[in-house]
Formats: structure tokens, sequence, C-alpha cells
């Protein structure tokens, strides 16, 4: 094996954000980028010579390129075996899984998630550790900090191997495999979900359209919904990933998931409606004229998870992101288990779920999953839904409406301000914090602040401190404000401003979500001056 060694130098900005480094792909494409960021990883991650490297990504623009090369590097760093998605596919959850199962000590996902893809748009990479999970902080603080040094990068002479055929070829001395990116994962929901349940009521007439947006799960879709569950063929739509997702954001919300929510909301609507986005990590869920947030999603489906067969033992805790609603706080204390509360980003979850602490987490930007992987799963939570529909034979609205009866409702809305000059959101969220101490007592018109904060994490299995993680404004009654910036941008900056109000079950449980949250919108630009800051007076995408 010949392995050259490439001389370089350090690019400023190589800093993971919320999920992996994300930049345009002309950043990625230039001499020696991708290549010092996978080899400054390379260079500090815990790994045994002679162990397993996963790569798979989201199939966007530049994704085999970057995986050819990785190839070449991981053979050069002393990786014994590299397992690779046929056609450099992968999806997020999937990885996570491969990882787990084949016992890799980690794995390259190359993806930008909901970002768009093709020649001027995104690209992405992150390492996910040995239990399958995102890097924790300490480690993609250990991998920027390389990036800040490194001088040389590794790899062995080869040629581009094949990658649209499964089977094993040797590359240097490491053996590279190229796996079937879907076996393994459908298996492994088939040991979670009741399928002959699902099966059974797909006979007895239960209808879904699936919107995999020309992203990953297209693949993974098609098999597990029309080939094992039965449902109609075309059930999938837009299954086929492209490099560009078809000129489309993969990000399955009311903007951009326009089609499915008209389907949805139209006279010929099936019983159910989902999608996913690029790197297959994220859910959208929409009954027959009911959107359901993803905040109250989460505790819907820790509510009724018991009736699937891999949670019928009962959840050890529930875990949420910061800015998620406390929706699903209240169930956990109704069925008298843990309630924890993270930074925004899987890797927070990571431990919990390690520890046995939490088996259910989610995230209020359409994430959730469980401890069968270390990531979020968008169809993980499909199939979740359509085994307590099958096993409960309840329409969406019917379970939405049973919940909110129960528990009451947080209503919750994300205003995005989008492509933000960063001197203008930095000034915005720094005078915020600088006057947090201020505002418990005053009032914005019927709105009383009763605390504000800028809230700090304490993981309570590995003791990491994690601050400055969003500023929260918590008023009398226990509707909410929080405000942070986007950690997964990249262009400008992103504020993102989650609003929320409890109504109990005895309050208003079926009125418009903006009608709920107008005094809080209006108290937002009030608290953080919104307007002046930016001059912007509404949202560029609310969620
Ligand atoms: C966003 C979401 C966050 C999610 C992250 C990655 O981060 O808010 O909840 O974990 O994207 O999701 P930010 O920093 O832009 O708010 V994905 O689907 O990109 O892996
Ligand atoms: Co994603």
């Amino acid at each position: 094996m010949t392995i050259t060694t490439y001389q370089t130098t350090p690019y400023a900005g190589q800093k993971p954000g919320t999920s992996g480094l994300r930049k345009k792909v002309r950043v990625f494409a230039q001499p020696n980028y991708a290549e010092n960021f996978i080899q400054s990883t390379f260079d500090v991650v815990e790994r045994a010579p002679g162990s397993i490297l996963v790569i798979g990504g989201d199939g966007r623009y530049h994704n085999r390129t970057v995986i050819q090369q990785a190839i070449r590097m991981a053979a050069a760093n002393g990786y014994g075996q590299v397992l690779v998605g046929q056609g450099g596919i992968l999806s997020t959850p999937a990885a996570s899984n491969v990882i787990r199962r084949y016992k890799a000590s980690g794995g390259l996902i190359l993806s930008a998630s909901h970002n768009p893809g093709g020649p001027d748009e995104d690209f992405g990479i992150k390492y996910n550790i040995a239990n399958g999970g995102p890097a924790p902080e300490g480690v993609t603080e250990a991998i920027y900090a390389r990036t800040q040094t490194i001088d040389r990068w590794l790899a062995v002479d080869a040629a581009d191997i094949d990658l649209d055929t499964c089977g094993s070829v040797t590359v240097g001395d490491c053996q590279v495999s190229v796996i079937d990116p879907v076996a393994d994962y459908a298996d492994l929901m088939e040991t979670l979900f009741d399928f002959a349940a699902i099966r059974a009521a797909v006979a007895d007439g239960l209808t879904m359209a699936f919107d995999a947006m020309h992203a990953v799960t297209g693949p993974y879709a098609v098999e597990i919904l029309e080939k094992r569950l039965g449902f109609a063929a075309g059930t999938v739509r837009n299954g086929v990933p492209l490099e560009d997702f078809g000129g489309h954001h993969p990000d399955p919300n009311m903007v951009h998931a326009k089609a499915l929510f008209d389907t949805m909301f139209g006279a010929d609507a099936p019983d159910f409606g989902a999608a996913s986005d690029g790197d297959g990590d994220r859910n959208l869920i929409v009954g027959k004229g009911r959107f359901i947030t993803p905040s109250d999603s989460l505790a819907m489906l820790a509510a009724n998870a018991h009736v699937a067969p891999g949670y019928a033992r009962g959840l050890a805790g529930i875990a949420r992101s910061m800015p998620t609603s406390a929706a699903a706080d209240r169930v956990a204390a109704a069925l008298g288990i843990p309630a924890f509360e993270t930074p925004t980003g899987w890797k927070f979850f990571g431990n919990l779920l390690d520890a046995g602490k939490a088996t259910i987490c989610g995230e209020e930007s359409a994430g959730t999953g469980s401890d069968h992987v270390r990531e979020k799963d968008g169809l993980w939570a499909v199939l979740l839904w359509l085994n307590i529909l099958a096993v409960r034979k309840i329409s969406v609205d019917e379970l939405a409406r049973e919940h909110w009866a129960t528990y009451g409702r947080n209503y919750y809305a994300r205003h995005d301000y989008e492509g933000l000059p960063t001197d203008q959101a930095d000034a915005l969220m720094a005078g915020l914090k600088a006057r947090l101490d201020s505002l418990p007592g005053q009032s914005f018109g019927a709105l009383t602040v009763a605390e504000a904060d800028s809230f700090s994490y304490l993981d309570p299995v590995d003791g990491s401190t994690s601050a400055n993680q969003g500023l929260r404004v918590l008023f009398e009654g226990g509707s909410r404000i929080v405000f942070r910036l986007s950690g997964t941008g990249t262009e400008g900056a992103t504020l993102r401003v989650y609003l929320e109000r409890y109504e109990p079950a005895d309050g208003y449980l079926d009125r418009e979500t903006s009608e709920m949250l107008a005094d809080l919108i209006a108290a937002a630009d009030a608290v953080a001056g919104i307007a002046a800051h930016t001059g912007r007076t509404a949202p560029d995408v609310i969620t």
C-alpha cells in the first residue's frame, strides 16, 4: 500500500455547528477543504487500529466525490474496514444503526439535512461516534482545534471504487464493503413495530401519502411502506433521491412540503400524511385536515408508545430540547417518569439514551426518535404513528383531541428570520441578553414576565456544562418565548423565535394557533426589538 502525505494549511471556520460542518458546496470543493476536516477528525477521535468506519450520505451533489476521497483517507489512516452505503446513500438514522450493528468506531455522515443541494447549494460532514450518535461537544471542539493546526493529510494511491455494486474490494490494506443501505434499517423497524397490525389496517382501507421530497428516504419508504406494509404503489411520492432534490428544500414543513399539505387538507385526503427531510432524520405528521406540531407529536407518541412491541415495557424517561414545547413533560408527569430538557441538537440526547435515562426524545424542529439508534429518525416516527393508529383504530384528529382533552394543549409556533446580517443578529441577542435581569415584573400587553435567563445545560451523565443555549423569557401563566440563533445555516444568520402558550384541558383546545399566539408574537418584538434591529416586520418561515 502506498500512502501519500499531502501538505496543507488550515482553513478558518471549520467549526461544527448544531449538526456537523455545513458550508456551501463551493467552499467544500476548495483544494484540501474536505480533506482537512476529515483528517482532523481521524487525528483526534477514539479508534483502535483496524477499526471499522461507516460512510454514507443523503445523496446530494458532491456526495460521491467526498466519499471516494474519504475511503482513500480511511485506508491511509489505519482503518481496517469501511462500510459504505450503495450509491453513497445512508439515511442518518440508518447510518447510526449500521455503526451500532457492526460495532464501528464511528462514521462520517455527509449531509446538510434539510438545506438545498446542488453545485451552488449546501454540503456537510458530520462525525458520529461508536454509540451511533453525533459526536458530543468535547469531540467536535477537539476536531475544530485540530483543523486550526493541521499541516498534512494522508491518502492511499487508489482509484475510485464502484459505489453502485454491493460487495467488497480492497483499497490499500483496507476492506471496503458496499452495503445495501435499506435492509438492516428495515429489519430493525420490524423488530420495533407491529407490522402485522399495520398491514391489517391497510387491508382494511387505511391510506397514506409519504413525501420523500426527492431525498434519502425514498428507497427506505418504498421498501417499508409499499413492499413490507402493503400500502398502494404511489403512496411514496418524490421517492427517487436527486442530487439537487428536484430544486427544492427537502424540509418537511408547511412551506416546503406544501404539496403534501394541500393533499391532506383537500377533498380526497388519505388518512395519514408524512414527509421526511434530506437525510431522513426529520418527520412531518399531518392527518386528514389536522397538522400535528412536532412538539405535540413527541407528547402523543410518548403517551401511546406502549402499544408498539418495542416499547411495550414502558418508557424510562422522555427528553426534549429546550425550545420544544412542554407538552411531553405533562405526559412524563402522568406516567411518573423523568423529563429531561437539553440544548438544541441531537448530540445532547446521546448520554441520556446510553445511560438508560430516556427512551424517547424529540425536538420542535420535526425530530423524534428513541433508544433504537442515536439519531432522530423520520420513518421511525411515521411507523410509530401508524402502529398507534392501527392498534387503537383512531384517526389522527381524534387522537389529537383526546390528547389535548387529557393534558391540555401547548399552542406552539416557531418564527424564523433568515439571512440576517450576522452583526444585526448578534446585536439583537447581545442586547436582549444584557436586559434579561431587568425583565421580570415587566408587562407586555397582558403578559407579565416571571423569569428570564440564558439557558445552560448540565449533563446529568457526564457532568459537562453547555452554556449560552438560547435566551428564555417565561411569562406568568406558563407562556414562553425563546430566542436563539441557528447553528446549521451556511449564509448569514437565522434568528429563531419559539412561541408557546399553554391552555389547560378545560380551556380553548381548538383555536387557530396564530390567534392564540398573537399577544406573544407582539411581545417577542417588544422584548427583543426584532424590527428595530433587523428591519424585518414578519418572519420568513413559520413552522
Ligand atoms: C436545527 C434544529 C435542531 C436540529 C438541527 C439539525 O438546528 O433547530 O433542532 O437538531 O437543525 O437537524 P439550528 O441550530 O439550525 O436551530 V438536521 O435534520 O439538520 O440533522
Ligand atoms: Co436532517
